[in-house]
């Protein structure tokens, strides 16, 4: 599992970006991402200029500032000219709603909007520039290379001539036990001398002397504090000169940089309260220490961490064809591509997002991925690089349980917990819910969000407003518990959340035809604005949902559950339309009667799709709906929307018609990185299409596991082992003419297991455990905690 290239990123074949510039594209198309979680790189991996863009995931601005001494969130407070408040405006606009007075409520619903004063965008933390002295030879090989079972990035150039050759060796990767990028170069056949240098960005000072480079400073919008060091080793001579340092004569030079900023996700100031001193200190003495470690040793350590994590899962789809990412790709997109090159592709984006998560997303004080996951080249990216919470956070989250990596969602449960205290203040001032004297009544937080709290409803209702996408995000938040069983987080870190947010949205449901609505509602991002939606309802009722089972686990709070279930039936999120189709707003009657047709959000489909509500088995007439609104919305679309369109076609079980999209999205969403590109590049596509692939592999919304439910025809043969299901259970099986051969479950949890496979009756190959084939086709059978079964098929 190898992302690699054999010409320098200049000569790769771009897609065309409008507005772009030469660095920007060439950044955005052709680097390798490395990072821990916190601190990212990534590199070009030219010949004699060799650019690393640092990134570091809390430098932000925005947020408060002395600058901003009224800082909150976006939220508009107190009263505006007319003498009303948000929540007079919140109210106005329901009563409108209530009695049928659409226009002036959609009018009414541009004010409940906030302010984009201190939004601010995520920065690029620095770029450290290398310039080598090349040898005057001929280039004879160039090799770079992104090792996925190791993330490390290798270039090797090769120079040589009439029996001279000389080879330069660049090895890349960034620590997550000892909190450091590291970067060495050396060469044999000829010395090295490179002037490397780390230009002040943002106002820093920055100095360089014969320990390595120091970047320091605050950002002048917020006074956010930052340092790096980069502490050089080499063998060879080195000389100083203002910010930039010469390597002269050297077999090789190895460059540790420890980067960070003074964040800390704590509400209302969001500093850790470190000085300059002080975080200047730390940083100095982290890459004082990588540095006496040493390369070797740090490599060791960083391999062992993160292969504990990568190594869990292996797929086998009948690749195994080694070729360079950008002819892979190009070969994918011809019509005779031979059926084991485009398999290797597949495999290997798989996995791309699996690393993609582990170097973007891991446990600790960090933040959970934005936009671009860590890794931006820019000071004003697009939609600032923040967290969006209308698809795009959340499917940044899609693969991690399944693809064994539970501990890497830990920084978004942070998030949604921190989120909570500003989400509070936001409540009160739009819709005059209070949480005061310890009591907390609910939080509230929108599409838009940033590291600082920004919790109103953004500048423009029509893309800021969207209540619900606080139960959609913890959905996600409650699958840590359904993957990992793991009763202490669900009952300290999950079920306090769930909670407090469905007592909030009951306490704000209006009655609509029979039905308990949320109002004001918009769909995301078009349609009419509403009492009600097919997107909130569905969300509410997964809320509901989650928060009813969280209880159950918990053994708790049974007369909330009953209360709640009462509730769930007056919700009725889904209603079929004139053209059988799941109606995306309540008064649509045929299929393109309201709304944009081909939009690229299936807001009305989420209960199909993260969601359980659209379920083969209690009501499959909404399966053959969701596929009439599903083939009405169209195959083609960009970026992450192409990951939806996926996952979706999983669960409604059309495995061909996924890999068509699958094929779409090889033509055109990805760059030659294997970036996913919306455009721009979004990281969120990428996750998107690791958590279809194991959706089609193997699914476990429905209160049991199937595997391979929705297995394309040309996945023929394949093996998986170590793709995890709800329940806690780690899954291995393969599959020959896309009928399962054989199969093993370890329980990791100790939970019943409930389990099927198409066209096949599973049994337990040890007839010693208690089993038994319940009524829908399913082996039932108890586990041991850290027991593995084996399971035969036989044929039916
Ligand atoms: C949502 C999407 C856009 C984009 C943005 C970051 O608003 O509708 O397409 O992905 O997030």
């Amino acid at each position: 599992m190898k992302i690699y290239y054999e010409k320098p990123y200049h000569k790769l074949k771009l897609k065309k970006v409008r507005n772009a510039k030469p660095f920007d594209a060439h950044w955005e198309q052709t680097v390798l991402p490395l990072g821990n979680g916190e601190l990212g790189i990534s590199a070009f991996g030219g010949i004699r200029h060799e650019s690393v863009v640092v990134n570091c995931k809390s430098f932000w601005t925005g947020g408060p500032s002395e600058k901003r001494p009224n800082y909150c969130g976006g939220n508009i407070v107190g009263k505006d000219e007319n003498g009303k408040t948000r929540y007079d405006y919140f109210l106005e606009t329901r009563k409108a709603f209530a009695e049928s007075r659409e226009e002036e409520a959609s009018r009414l619903c541009d004010k409940l909007v906030g302010i984009s004063d201190g939004y601010g965008a995520y920065q690029q933390f620095g770029r450290l520039q290398m310039d080598f002295i090349s040898p005057a030879l001929f280039t004879k090989s160039y090799r770079r290379e992104l090792d996925l079972d190791r993330a490390v990035l290798t270039t090797q150039i090769e120079w040589s001539k009439n029996g001279r050759q000389i080879l330069e060796t660049r090895e890349y990767f960034v620590s997550y036990p000892d909190k450091i990028a590291v970067l060495r170069v050396s060469r044999t056949g000829a010395p090295l001398t490179c002037t490397v240098s780390y230009p002040a960005h943002h106002g820093a000072n920055c100095t360089a002397d014969t320990d390595g480079i120091l970047h320091t400073g605050a950002l002048e919008d917020n006074g956010l504090r930052f340092a790096a060091k980069a502490e050089f080793e080499t063998d060879g001579k080195m000389t100083a000169n203002g910010d930039t340092l010469t390597v002269q004569n050297a077999a090789f030079f190895c460059i540790y940089l420890a980067a960070d900023t003074d964040y800390l996700d704590n509400y209302p100031v969001y500093r850790s309260g470190e000085t300059a001193e002080q975080l200047q200190s730390r940083i100095e003495r982290t890459a004082k220490e990588a540095k006496e470690k040493g390369f070797s040793a740090l490599l060791k350590r960083h391999l062992a961490d993160y292969q504990a994590l990568y190594r869990r899962t292996s797929i086998h789809l009948g690749g195994g064809q080694e070729m360079p990412a950008d002819k892979l790709l190009r070969a994918y997109t011809k019509p005779s591509c031979p059926a084991e090159v485009k398999r290797t592709l597949e495999e290997l984006l798989y996995q791309y997002g699996r690393y993609l998560t582990i170097a973007s997303s891991r446990e600790g004080d960090s933040l959970p991925s934005n936009l671009q996951g860590i890794w931006n080249c820019s000071d004003t990216p697009i939609w600032s690089s923040d967290y969006h919470l209308n698809i795009n956070l959340q499917m940044n989250y899609w693969p991690t349980f399944t693809a064994n990596l539970a501990e890497c969602a830990k920084p978004l449960l942070r998030y949604t917990d921190a989120l909570r205290a500003p989400g509070r203040v936001t409540a009160e001032i739009y819709t005059g819910v209070r949480s005061e004297n310890g009591a907390h009544n609910g939080f509230l937080y929108h599409t838009q969000n940033t590291p600082f709290g920004w919790t109103c409803p953004g500048w423009e209702f029509s893309w800021g407003w969207s209540p619900v996408v606080v139960a959609w995000i913890l959905h996600n938040v409650y699958e840590y518990y359904e993957y990992t069983l793991d009763q202490e987080v669900l009952k300290n870190d999950i079920y306090p959340q769930l909670c407090e947010a469905s007592d909030y949205f009951e306490s704000l449901l209006m009655e609509k035809d029979g039905r308990l609505v949320s109002c004001p509602c918009f769909s995301p991002e078009q349609g009419p604005r509403t009492m009600g939606n097919t997107y909130e309802q569905t969300f509410l009722w997964q809320l509901f949902a989650d928060t009813n089972a969280a209880a159950r686990a918990l053994h708790t709070d049974a007369a909330q559950t009953a209360h709640r279930e009462e509730i769930m039936e007056k919700l009725r999120p889904i209603e079929i339309g004139d053209s059988g189709q799941i109606k995306e707003w309540y008064h649509e009657t045929t299929l393109g009667s309201v709304g944009v047709k081909h939009h690229r959000h299936f807001s009305h489909l989420m209960g199909l799709y993260p969601g359980n509500l659209i379920n083969r088995y209690q009501n499959p007439e909404y399966i053959r709906a969701a596929i009439i609104s599903l083939d009405d919305r169209g195959d083609k679309s960009t970026g992450w929307a192409m990951a939806m369109r996926i996952c979706t076609r999983a669960r409604t079980c059309e495995g061909d018609r996924a890999l068509q999209i699958i094929g779409q999205l090889m033509r055109h969403g990805l760059y030659v990185n294997l970036w996913d590109t919306h455009p721009p590049f979004q990281i969120d596509g990428n996750f998107g299409y690791t958590a279809a692939v194991a959706e089609l592999l193997m699914q476990s919304h429905l209160g049991r596991i199937e595997l391979l439910p929705a297995l394309p025809a040309d996945w023929r043969r394949g093996s998986v082992c170590g793709l995890v299901a709800r329940g806690n259970f780690e899954l291995s099986f393969a599959w020959e003419n896309g009928q399962l051969t054989e199969a093993e479950v370890l329980s990791r949890a100790g939970a019943e297991c409930k389990i099927c496979a198409p066209h096949v009756k599973l049994r337990l190959a040890d007839n010693k455990t208690e089993q038994s084939c319940n009524a829908d086709g399913c082996l039932v059978f108890p586990t041991e905690c850290g027991k593995r079964y084996r399971l035969i098929p036989d044929q039916q």
